[in-house]
């Protein structure tokens, strides 16, 4: 029989692949908890049944999206610590080991903002580019510190997602200046830092980030203003230890184009009038990958919860945590 995937675990696997759940630490920590449901609600009466359906639910949250290795690095975290004899040992042990996974989460963001807080000073400007917490958890330490922040929070289409972000800071007190993504080198003269967080960072300090990161991150250095990169050690990617490369997510083109808006383009251009459907063969292509790499040396620091990083010797903290080892401890 097939081994059975909780209800819940299939609703948390939709709302990441919809992007309810969205954010790379969000992710794990999503993913951890619907490990542990799935532990709850398994109705395996054997051992190896219930290892079988946490193996199972493990592989439908880690097909949801490709790009930001927290959530396989989460899974793992949480697979590696189950033991036990019985079935109830078992459930035990992956419930606990999910509750550790997520307060070390929550605990490596904050000491992660405690550190990248020493890099604001009290007046700074920063330009923001997507929604992260790992980078606004360096603004609210520095405001606890008492430092008065402002911010200039990059649209980022096609999601959106620096909504979010004006929306935490408002909540916060920050004077936030929201700009379309076009603009951000108009105003990059204004900005004493480029604050963003990662969904993947590679051997050799690349970051993975939303889409136009490292567009940000090239003007950023043309203008002599520097890219701290807020991610804590989950980010941190170890299949590219041995050579591998991060998979870029690409996402539906009708978050770029609607069918309508298509439509448009189609009946004023076609001499035929005829209606393109998406991915039809009418000549008018629209690509959305959704994340994009920043070279290391467009990036000044990397700011984990271990302390903040040259990219150029964030490979060491990787071996150190990671070894080379990159089972996939949900497989079949
Ligand atoms: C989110 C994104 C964020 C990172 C880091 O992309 O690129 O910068 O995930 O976020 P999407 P956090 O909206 O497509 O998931 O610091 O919260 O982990």
């Amino acid at each position: 029989a097939e081994p059975e995937v909780v209800p819940a675990v299939e609703s948390t696997a939709d709302a990441i692949a919809a992007m309810e759940i969205r954010g790379a630490a969000t992710i794990a920590d999503a993913a951890a908890a619907a490990l542990a449901t799935q532990a709850e609600g398994s109705p395996a009466e054997t051992p190896a049944a219930f290892r079988r359906g946490l193996r199972a639910a493990a592989r439908t949250l880690y097909e949801t999206r490709p790009t930001a290795v927290s959530l396989p690095n989460a899974l793992r975290y949480v697979l590696r610590g189950v033991d036990g004899d019985t079935v109830a040992e078992l459930r035990a042990s992956t419930i606990d080991r999910a509750a550790s996974f997520r307060r070390d989460l929550e605990h490596a963001r904050e000491t992660l903002g405690g550190i990248g807080a020493n890099r604001l000073r009290d007046g700074d400007v920063v330009l923001t580019h997507c929604h992260s917490t790992d980078a606004l958890a360096c603004v609210e330490a520095a405001l606890e510190d008492g430092k008065s922040l402002e911010a200039i929070v990059k649209e980022t289409r096609p999601r959106k997602q620096g909504h979010i972000t004006a929306t935490q800071l408002r909540e916060w007190g920050v004077p936030v200046t929201l700009i379309v993504d076009g603009a951000a080198r108009r105003y990059l003269d204004a900005a004493d830092h480029v604050l963003v967080g990662a969904d993947s960072i590679a051997a050799d300090g690349s970051v993975i980030n939303k889409i136009g990161t490292s567009g940000l991150a090239v003007v950023a250095r043309e203008r002599g203003v520097p890219v701290m990169v807020a991610a804590q050690t989950i980010k941190l990617h170890p299949d590219t230890l041995t050579g591998h490369t991060v998979a870029i997510e690409t996402r539906d083109e009708r978050e770029v184009l609607s069918d309508e808006e298509r439509a448009s383009i189609r009946s004023s251009d076609a001499p035929d009038g005829s209606v393109g459907e998406p991915g039809s063969e009418d000549g008018l292509t629209v690509e959305n990958p959704a994340f994009d790499v920043t070279p290391p040396r467009y990036v000044d620091a990397i700011v984990t919860e271990r302390g903040q990083f040259p990219p150029e010797s964030i490979v060491t903290l990787m071996r150190e945590l990671f070894g080379d080892t990159t089972d996939e401890p949900w497989a079949e």
